[in-house]
């Protein structure tokens, strides 16, 4: 007898990856912080646990990592995260410059040639008919707008997608899918970090906004190729793998496209609705500063603690009928992008990107079909599709 709930689930073993749902609703119901016996670790599946813990940095550090590993005890596969695997005054420091480098302005420059790009491809796909709505959408229009964005040239960006499996992969345990992202770490790593340096980037993208913080004595010299690596780390599977899952939720949810084509100005509410409902982070950790009580037991201080973010999204103690996708529900308040002084500091990017290519889509598409059985792609964090073969009916 244990006064604590206990599970032998693994959640990076593969039947847990292919259909997560059905284990997340058993950790749900197990109690609202349950042991998970295979890695030793604390984990929170509901969404007033997750919230709460995203909510207290002071409690829940990231100091030490926000994978499975704990930076004190396994060394990280790469420097660390001045932002994301930092906490305060670090993280404020590196937050501020960021905030500044992805905030409003920037985007609004941004913002005519996103839709330019949006309408020529979404031609373009629909011309065809038949796509892969994973490399042809998902992929391609991210990959078209975003390394020019930051201010990357065109040579090697072929690096930065498996780059992002590294990155995601890695947050979890060292399995088979973090070998074989890593498989390519000795001709990729170098080619990031290459990037990173104030000669190798545009003078006018969002990587020269943070390194004028240097010159202006915000950050370090050291500091700032960190901060645009965090670009390149965060900024494109995250994009790419909501488009896919927003492609994949419409495709399933015919009526919810016709809703939104009838009224554009659903898009950004929709697209918060699609985080909500196939969140592309699934989980993430955090690590305990102090013991400190969840739902009555006593957790330990530096205990990794699992946040299942997607499972927190679809809570039925939180959503009506969580299973359901439905652009007109209110999914403010999931925590897809999480919550606190780490909640996504390029979530405008990130809407901005959905916006134009859903807009220029609903437009131009009476419905998307599913023609082909599409493939997951297994991740250690993402929630993603290798492939999804849909035929775009055009509107007439
Ligand atoms: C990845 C970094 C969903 C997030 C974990 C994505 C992410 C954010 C930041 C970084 C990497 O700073 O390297």
């Amino acid at each position: 007898m244990s006064a604590f709930p206990v599970s032998s689930l693994d959640p990076f073993a593969d039947d847990f990856l292919s259909a997560p749902y059905p284990f997340y609703g058993e950790l749900r119901e197990a109690g609202p912080v349950v042991w998970l016996e295979r890695y030793g670790l604390w984990a929170c599946a509901r969404h007033a646990e997750v919230q709460a813990a995203l909510s207290d940095w002071q409690t829940f550090s990231s100091a030490a990592g926000v994978g499975i590993d704990d930076f004190r005890r396994t060394k990280p596969w790469r420097p660390p995260s001045l932002i994301l695997e930092a906490d305060p005054p670090l993280h404020t420091r590196s937050r501020t410059v960021m905030n500044r480098a992805l905030s409003a302005k920037p985007m609004a420059a941004l913002r005519a040639s996103f839709k330019e790009a949006a309408e020529k491809l979404a031609d373009e796909l629909v011309a065809r008919g038949r796509v892969d709505a994973i490399a042809d959408i998902a992929e391609a229009y991210p990959l078209s707008v975003f390394p020019k964005a930051v201010g990357l040239g065109r040579e090697g960006v072929e690096n930065l997608l498996p780059y992002g499996a590294m990155v995601f992969n890695a947050f979890g345990p060292r399995n088979a899918h973090f070998e074989a992202a890593m498989a390519e770490a000795a001709k990729v790593v170098p080619w990031i970090n290459a990037q990173c340096g104030r000669e190798a980037l545009s003078p006018v993208g969002i990587g020269a906004i943070i390194w004028a913080a240097v010159d202006a004595g915000e950050i370090t010299a050291e500091e700032a190729p960190l901060l645009v690596r965090s670009l390149l780390s965060a900024g494109l599977d995250t994009t790419i793998v909501g488009i896919g899952n927003a492609i994949y939720a419409f495709a399933t949810n015919p009526s919810q496209w016709q809703a939104l084509r009838e009224k554009p100005a659903l898009v950004r509410p929709a697209f918060d609705e699609v985080l909500r409902w196939e969140s592309p982070i699934q989980t993430f950790f955090r690590t305990t500063t102090c013991a400190v009580e969840i739902g009555g037991v006593e957790i330990p201080q530096d205990a990794k603690v699992l946040l299942f973010l997607a499972s927190a999204n679809r809570d039925p103690r939180r959503w009506d009928e969580p299973e359901r996708f439905d652009v007109n529900r209110r999914a403010a308040g999931h925590v897809a992008f999480g919550a606190g002084i780490h909640l996504c500091v390029g979530q405008m990017l990130a809407r901005l990107e959905a916006e134009m290519l859903m807009t220029a889509l609903a437009a131009r598409v009476e419905r998307i079909d599913i023609v082909g059985e599409p493939q997951r792609k297994p991740s250690n964090s993402l929630r993603q599709f290798a492939s999804l073969p849909v035929e775009l009916i055009a509107a007439r």
